[in-house]
């Protein structure tokens, strides 16, 4: 067979796997953000059993890390050994993160970047583009500082996270947009029991809200980033080690989750992360869900969707005014205003299941 063809065939079956067509790093590997049912939300307190049922697919660790673009070279591959999860909660725009390492040598007595830091770039919707002044566009025009109030981490955030953090807050987030790092936007906890110098074991927990916007002036205009199932999000770390109180900004090591070293900047360079469905063992075999939107008050036309969990066979609606449809999605007039009491029941090889709504549906 021509290779030209054989390439183009590959290319093509490759298409059909591959996060959409954004120019991210690694773009035929999709890492996956664990969904955490309602009832089991991470409590940031450095205790690290609340991720004991996130399954071992989803753990990140130091093999998959590189030595970007060979920039900082590997001194000894033994340390920092890591292990990272990420989830995420259906209907909260925050990731969560576990962080666990273990370094020979701890380097945080420093008040200033020269610490051992654990760096996360995180581009919410996927715009791309460069997130810091140095590689704007703009930057020869309108210079660096105009730039950095502007541009620096609007439309995609960088953290970089002391680990540990003592005597100082618990990261830099990169840009005027202090306001980021604190709740409600942002909390973490962390464990270790070791001085500077030291090895040891670290634990850090944290999560961090995504943005789409988030501007110099305050979260008042800010847009956070929408977390929905199955969507994929731009995210990417890196481990900055230092081992050597004198050795003043030269640090020992750098590794990327992205093979781009300026990921640091460029949000093109991120990696695919896709935020999962639930576990089928977190699922309920079957489960009644439905939302509605008024389509037309004037002629109190209203759409009910479902969104019922499980194989359904069959569905039945009550719509409160003595109607009823088995459509899986009915659109309703109603006659009279009032607030309704709507009842979605379905069936299927699992079973039944009910889910009312009591005067959630009101038309005028
Ligand atoms: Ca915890
Ligand atoms: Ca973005
Ligand atoms: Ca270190």
């Amino acid at each position: 067979m021509n290779h030209i063809f054989l390439r183009v065939a590959i290319l093509i079956l490759l298409g059909g796997i591959s996060p959409p067509a954004r120019a991210l790093d690694r773009p035929n590997e999709v890492f996956k953000v664990f969904q955490f049912p309602a009832d089991k939300i991470p409590r940031i307190d450095g205790d690290t059993n609340d991720w004991q049922l996130v399954p071992e697919s989803y753990v990140i660790g130091s093999g998959q890390l590189v030595d970007d673009n060979g920039k900082h070279q590997l001194t000894d591959t033994s340390t920092p050994k890591i292990r990272v999860k990420t989830g995420w909660v259906k209907g909260l725009n925050r990731l969560y993160f576990l962080y666990e390492a273990d370094d020979d040598y701890w380097d945080f007595a420093q008040p200033d970047l020269h610490n051992d830091t654990l760096e996360i770039v995180v581009d919410g919707d996927l715009s791309g583009g460069p997130l810091i002044e140095k590689f704007s566009p703009a930057k020869p025009i309108i210079g660096q500082w105009e730039t950095y109030f502007t541009l620096h981490g609007t439309h995609a955030q960088n953290y970089h996270i002391f680990t540990p953090h003592a005597g100082k807050d618990w990261c830099m987030a990169w840009g005027p947009a202090q306001w980021l790092k604190e709740l409600p936007y942002a909390n973490a906890a962390q464990k270790y029991d070791f001085k500077p110098g030291e090895p040891g074991h670290y634990v850090l927990e944290f999560w961090i809200t995504p943005f789409d916007y988030a501007g110099a002036e305050g979260p008042q205009r800010a847009v956070e980033s929408v977390l929905k199932e199955n969507k994929m999000i731009g995210l990417s770390f890196a481990l900055i080690d230092y081992d050597d109180k004198n050795s003043g900004s030269t640090n020992n090591g750098f590794w990327n989750l992205s093979r781009h070293h300026t990921m640091y900047g460029q949000a093109d360079q991120l990696c695919a992360f896709k935020l999962m469905p639930l576990e089928p063992q977190f699922q309920k075999a079957i489960d009644a869900q439905w939302s509605f939107q008024v389509v037309d008050m004037g002629r109190r036309l209203v759409a009910f969707k479902d969104l019922s969990v499980g194989e359904i066979k069959s569905w039945h609606w009550n719509f409160g005014d003595g109607e009823t449809s088995t459509e899986q999605n009915p659109i309703h007039a109603y006659k009279n205003p009032d607030h309704y009491v709507v009842v979605l029941e379905v069936e299927g090889a699992a079973g039944k299941s009910r889910r009312a709504k009591v005067w959630d549906v009101a038309v005028k």
